[in-house]
């Protein structure tokens, strides 16, 4: 008896595959459709780790079993290679960015062979490519024309430290994330692109889309959409005025003062009103420290007013006194609240604290305690002719009085903000535009593209808020293209969410120097049918690539508004101690490791085996479960042993048989490999306990494992005597009528008395049992509404509740 070589059998079958250009997709076959199945492409780290076998070899058994199922399956690689995480380890490696970069995809190419998976890599994208790249300029050239991206100074959190602009989540306390340096704030002019002109077409979008709700709910909530009003507050004896926006227009008689942002400029333009300026002032200055994030989740309110400034409430006609607080946001709405500190919890605890009128306008609360913030109950009272009316009447009513007398207007609010996409950093894709101080911003023009990043000794980032591109004076001198002067390049580099938000296109057309990919081809494939990826991607790329197919669409230059149909999230695999994987827990699992001593094959079933795809979920590695995995392979391999061409299978064989196909086939549609593979391996108990087994029912099962174990399938595959590959054979059919699962009478008894009987599958599980018999009409009528004390199940013929 052989026995099962996975070294052997995987090195064999990854040099055919190889050698054959098995895997090299056509745009368009004849009499099949096209299907396109995504993973999230990889940072080049130098190191494939279990995640990204997690990521990839799970995708790829579903696009084999898509494949054998008659579709033309397209499923791409490649690499989001540009990026911080490149430069610094090129910084402490004392390495060119570059060499690492390459460095690195050599080797998680060579790494991602031994998967064994059905990549195309004659369609391999790497985002560094100055052929990729150039387009990634291109379309922002288009955008920019288009007005979709503008230059401007926008306020920026900065780590004098790690020499760089931060993001709000990177800031915390005012420190910054990384280096725990205090964080400075800084104005520079940065390149943004107006994603917040989308907000209502990418929250449309997602009606139709095939997506977790989570997915959908999280970037619903990140657009952040509120609906209300503006409302114009006049300034006591000045012409300026203080616009508010509100969602609660119906509680405006209870506005008893104003809150300004500190950064609102009608502080400083009222300056020379104020009687408190000196206090005014330092509390601005302590307010510049912290980030939005602080400002918004502070437990301690505090603020100051502004003395001898006084608005007047349009409804009430009363004067009321202007504050500023660091609870009010410079960056949403109009930087301006109106306060109703009776049913706003942040305006009530800063009333209480700064012995501040509060007016009671809704009914329904006691705001001696607290706000009332019910926008639905309670009655208006305190209103005028609106007393009585629900607030969601009032809402209607007094945004229509406010709009017949040209005090304010419905207005919609969103969170979200313009993408900052300017990086002051060196390895990055360079922004296409040139400076020139007579014709101002100028795009390099399409035929000089692309702006290939030059070669640089120094590109540590600096302290001044500029790339370190700024210093390499032969490139930024530049001829402006307009007048001719002397010009210089922009210096900054693209966020490298810009080289994720339109990869996916390029693998449709990798080589084209046209265009970034010919639009037939496009057609050929999208949008992206199935994309699996990471469960930490819920918005950003997620979103910003939504976005930017949408602003493509807008441009004419693509047929179809949403990239990706179905999107599916997967889950984590921790270390066999539960934990999160690090280097730190020393519980890293190194896949290298097991595909030398297992197989390729092994981890690829282990890791299907694991958990079920469809979720979310944390599954912890299992030595014994990827050990039982490799013997349930071997137990597969040896049964060749029993195959006998010419016999009949006893009709039990038959049957088991089917219903595994059938089970297969519907599991993996739904991702659960897992019980998948379960009901393989009863097949297989069941096979193993025969004299003899068919060869038929031997090559189904050979055909039902192949996308899990492609190289071993192939192996037994070939030792049947085909020729042919096994992945050119179609997926296994199942006979409905032989996978008809046996029924039993079955019957529900309370209290031990015979109260129904129903006809179920004979291997009725436990819980669906008792969900029917609790279900029951004529089982309720004796239970009376009284829950059970306990549930007696015998399978296969009874189930008997008792009270
Ligand atoms: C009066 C009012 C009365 C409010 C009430 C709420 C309840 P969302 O849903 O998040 O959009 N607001 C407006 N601009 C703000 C800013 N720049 N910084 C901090 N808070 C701001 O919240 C809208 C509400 O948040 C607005 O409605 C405003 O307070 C406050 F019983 O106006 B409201
Ligand atoms: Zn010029």
């Amino acid at each position: 008896m052989k026995t099962y070589d996975h070294k052997k059998i995987e090195m064999k079958w990854q040099r055919i595959w190889k050698e054959n250009d098995a895997n090299v997709v056509a745009d368009s076959v004849e009499d099949k459709e096209n299907l396109y199945i995504l993973v999230e492409f990889v940072y080049p780290s130098g190191n494939l780790h279990l995640g990204h076998w997690y990521a990839f070899s799970i995708p790829d058994i579903y696009s084999r079993v898509k494949k054998m199922q008659g579709y033309n399956v397209l499923f791409p690689f490649g690499y989001d290679a540009f990026g911080l995480p490149a430069e610094n380890a090129a910084l402490k490696h004392e390495m060119n960015p570059r060499k690492w970069t390459y460095k690195n995809i050599d080797k998680m190419r060579e790494q991602l062979r031994t998967m064994g998976a059905m990549f195309d890599w004659s369609r391999e994208v790497i985002t560094c490519d100055p052929a990729y790249y150039k387009w990634t300029q291109w379309l922002f050239l288009q955008f920019y024309k288009k007005g979709f991206a503008y230059y401007g100074e926008t306020p920026v959190h900065w780590c004098p430290s790690c020499k760089t602009v931060l993001a709000n989540e990177q800031v915390v306390q005012g420190k910054c994330e990384r280096c725990g340096t205090e964080v400075a704030q800084k104005k520079l002019k940065q390149w943004r692109l107006k994603i917040t002109d989308y907000a209502e077409k990418l929250l449309d979008g997602l009606e139709k889309l095939d997506w977790p709700e989570d997915i959908k709910e999280s970037q619903r909530n990140w657009i952040g959409r509120s609906v209300g009003a503006e409302i114009t507050f006049n300034i006591k004896g000045q012409e300026a005025a203080i616009t508010v926006f509100t969602t609660r227009p119906d509680t405006l008689f209870g506005a008893t003062y104003m809150v300004l942002a500190p950064e609102h400029q009608l502080v400083q333009q009222l300056k020379d009103q104020i009687s408190n300026r000196e206090e005014v002032q330092q509390y601005l200055n302590r307010a510049q420290r912290k980030t939005e994030v602080e400002r918004q989740e502070q437990k301690e309110k505090t603020g100051v007013a502004l003395k001898e400034i006084m608005a007047i409430n349009p409804a009430t006609k009363k004067e009321i006194p202007v504050w500023i607080a660091d609870y009010v946001l410079a960056s949403y709405g109009t930087g301006a609240i109106m306060a109703v500190p009776a049913h706003d919890d942040r305006d009530w605890e800063f009333a209480r604290k700064f012995h501040l009128p509060i007016v009671e306008v809704i009914s329904g609360g006691d705001v001696e305690i607290a706000a009332y913030t019910d926008n639905k109950n309670g009655r208006l009272i305190n209103s005028g002719s609106f007393n009585g009316q629900n607030p969601p009447e009032a809402i209607g009513a007094i945004t229509d009085w406010l709009e017949e007398n040209n005090l304010g207007k419905k207005s919609t609010n969103y969170r979200m903000r313009d993408w900052i996409v300017s990086r002051q950093r060196y390895w990055g894709c360079p922004i296409p535009v040139i400076h020139c101080s007579q014709c101002g911003i100028v795009p390099v023009p399409e035929d000089r593209l692309p702006v290939e990043l030059p070669e640089l000794d120094d590109f540590k980032p600096r302290d001044d808020g500029k790339s370190p591109l700024a210093k390499a004076e032969a490139w930024v001198k530049t001829k402006c293209p307009g007048c001719a002067g002397e010009a210089e390049r922009e210096s900054d580099t693209f966020d490298t969410f810009i080289d994720s938000s339109w990869y996916f296109l390029r693998y449709c057309d990798p080589l084209n120097d046209n265009t970034f990919a010919d639009r037939e081809r496009l057609k050929h494939w999208m949008p992206v049918d199935f994309y699996s990826g990471g469960a930490e991607h819920t918005t950003m790329h997620l979103l910003y690539s939504r976005f930017w197919i949408k602003a493509m669409y807008d441009l004419g230059l693509l047929d179809w508004d949403e990239p990706y149909t179905i999107r599916k999230n997967r889950g984590l695999i921790l270390g066999p101690d539960g934990q999160k994987m690090s280097k730190r827990s020393g519980n890293v699992i190194d896949p290298d490791e097991y595909v030398a001593s297992l197989g390729a094959d092994t981890v690829r079933m282990y890791l299907a085996f694991i958990g079920p795809y469809s979720e979310v979920g944390a599954y912890p590695w299992d030595m014994q479960g990827i050990q039982g995995i490799r013997k349930f392979l071997e137990r597969v391999w040896n049964l060749r042993e029993k195959v006998k061409p010419d016999i009949d299978d006893d009709p039990r064989v038959i049957k088991l048989l089917h219903q595994t196909i059938q089970k297969v086939t519907e599991d993996i549609d739904r991702l659960k490999f897992n019980t998948a593979i379960s009901q393989m391996m009863i097949l297989v108990n069941f096979l193993e306990k025969q004299p003899e087994v068919s060869r038929d029912t031997f090559e189904k099962l050979a055909l039902m494992i192949s996308p899990f174990t492609p190289h071993l399938a192939e192996e037994i595959w070939e030792n049947l005597g085909h020729r042919e590959s096994i992945f050119s054979e179609p997926w296994v059919e199942f006979d409905a009528a032989l996978a008809k699962k046996d029924e039993v009478e079955f019957v529900v008894q309370v209290n031990g008395k015979v109260r129904d009987k129903m006809v179920v599958a004979a291997d009725i599980s436990e819980a669906d049992a008792r969900q029917l018999a609790l279900n029951s009409e004529k089982v309720k009528v004796h239970l009376a509404g009284k829950e059970p004390r306990k549930v007696i199940f015998i399978p296969g013929r009874l189930v008997n509740i008792v009270l």
